[in-house]
């Protein structure tokens, strides 16, 4: 059987569309969720949010078995985590890095990424949108 994209979320995702919608919109996660299960088609999805450094570790060595792509939106673990970015070094499916705001835009702590040097690309600034935007991407990888 083929395999699912992963779509991993890290730290306080799960509040999305409940707080600072200038910044991450007013879509909740199970609103994003929602579209790119419609818009996978026969691929799939595994879509899923942890706040916890080493459960995302954990799925990103799943996804490197399960996988046939992986999209990350790290959250703020992708400027501080080496331990993520060690598992992603390990990773056999290709990496797509998503992002709601645009990092580079904003604070000076957000310019160091331990992810974006293992992803094939990295989309950031759109919003919501982005993870079509990335969905659209790795399907076209796989394919
Ligand atoms: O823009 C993104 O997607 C980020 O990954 C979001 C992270 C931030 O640390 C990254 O630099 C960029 C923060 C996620 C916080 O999510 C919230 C959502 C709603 C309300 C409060 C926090």
């Amino acid at each position: 059987m083929a395999k699912p994209v992963y779509i991993l979320n890290g730290p306080n995702l799960n509040l999305l569309g409940t707080r600072e919608p200038e910044i991450y919109g007013s879509d909740t996660l199970g609103d994003i969720e929602a579209r790119l299960g419609a818009r996978s088609g026969e691929t799939g999805i595994v879509f899923r949010q942890s706040n916890h450094e080493g459960e995302l570790v954990d799925w990103v060595q799943e996804a490197s078995v399960d996988a046939a792509a992986l999209i990350l939106n790290a959250g703020a673990y992708t400027h501080t985590s080496v331990a993520l970015h060690d598992a992603l070094r390990a990773c056999n499916a290709p990496i797509i890095e998503v992002h709601l705001s645009n990092p580079a835009a904003r604070e000076a702590f957000r310019e160091q990424n331990f992810v974006a040097p293992l992803a094939k690309g990295t989309i950031a600034g759109f919003g919501a949108h982005g993870y079509e935007l990335a969905l659209e991407a790795a399907l076209k990888l796989i394919k």
